[in-house]
């Protein structure tokens, strides 16, 4: 199954109550008047596309609409097909992951996906047969290594871990180590999520940064930022919290097969200009999806 089959299928829930109503107004499209463009932006903002992106897409969708002349309702909604997917591209969607080792620094509050996403991630590398060694950097909670090593062993990936309390940059300082001497293609690192205390978490971000930077000068590295799809808007503040503290490259957006609404990733674009470069729908380890705009855009308005 290709993305666009894999999204429909994730984001099935969410198209029971928006993506439905979207395809809906175009279904029951009866012309291009301020009723249906009001109806269309209302409809978006219902969708987490956002109060801003949403005027700003219609404002210029009826634009469009009267520059070409459109009166056909397909042809309007391909249009705002095309808006969108404009906005979803911020550049550099793919993970850049050339040099050998490469690093996937991965950061986010409590209970977003950050382990999972990388026991996915992992099993995808393996199964392209690269050598992925993870770093159980959560040292917060023994339960987080744990965790992690269960998705090591499944994915058939090696892992570095240390006992609870540890200081989280010298288990990444450990990793490097053990990934030069083992020859690993790519090293992902769990971070704790405690955004209850900033200056700590900022602090020990930096930290793991520096440690990579003199570890492993001029490596590919992406730090992802694991973010919600459920929390909606709520998320986005977390995540300009953490774009202030850590160079975010990337973001994961987890649980769009929940109840998410899809359009929060066009918000989440479109405020923190970050490329969303992946997208989770589900526990497993197949759910897991490299982001394509078009794709996803097609997805939502069908
Ligand atoms: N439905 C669904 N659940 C997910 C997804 N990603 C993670 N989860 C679940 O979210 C919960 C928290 O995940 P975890 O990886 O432990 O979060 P962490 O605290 O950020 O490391 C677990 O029950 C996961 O199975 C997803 O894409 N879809
Ligand atoms: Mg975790």
């Amino acid at each position: 199954m290709g993305f666009f089959d894999r999204i429909i299928e994730g984001l099935a829930r969410t198209k029971k109550n928006v993506s439905a109503q979207l395809g809906g107004i175009f279904a029951s499209f009866t012309g291009a008047n301020d009723e249906f463009f009001d109806e269309l932006e209302e409809t978006l903002i219902l969708a987490d596309v956002g109060a801003d992106a949403s005027a700003r897409a219609v404002g210029r969708l009826r634009e469009i609409t009267r520059e070409r002349g459109l009166r056909d309702g397909g042809e309007i909604r391909d249009a705002l097909a095309d808006i969108l997917t404009e906005l979803l591209d911020v550049g550099g969607a793919a993970l850049r992951l050339g040099t050998k080792p490469s690093v996937i620094l991965v950061t986010g509050v409590n209970g977003v996906g950050k382990t999972t996403t990388i026991g996915k991630l992992a099993a995808n590398f393996t199964g392209e047969g690269k050598k992925v060694l993870l770093c159980a950097g959560d040292t917060f909670r023994a339960a987080a290594a744990e965790q992690l090593t269960i998705w090591a062993e499944r994915a058939g990936a090696d892992i570095v871990r240390r006992e609870e309390g540890s200081d989280p940059a010298s288990v990444v300082y450990d990793a490097i180590a053990a990934a030069k001497a083992r020859g690993a293609d790519i090293i992902i690192c769990d971070t704790a999520g405690r955004l209850h205390n900033k200056s700590n978490l900022m602090n020990e971000l930096g930290k793991i940064s520096r440690v990579i930077d003199r570890g492993l000068p001029g490596c590919d590295r992406e730090t992802l930022l694991v973010l919600d799809a459920t929390t909606g808007q709520n998320g986005l503040t977390q995540a300009k919290q953490f774009k202030e503290y850590a160079g975010i490259s990337g973001i994961a957006l987890t649980k769009l097969d929940g109840t998410a609404k899809g359009g929060i990733v066009v918000a989440i674009t479109d405020q923190l200009k970050i490329p969303v470069k992946l997208i989770g729908i589900g526990e497993k380890t197949e759910d897991l999806l490299e982001f394509d705009g078009r794709g996803f855009v097609e997805a939502l308005l069908r």
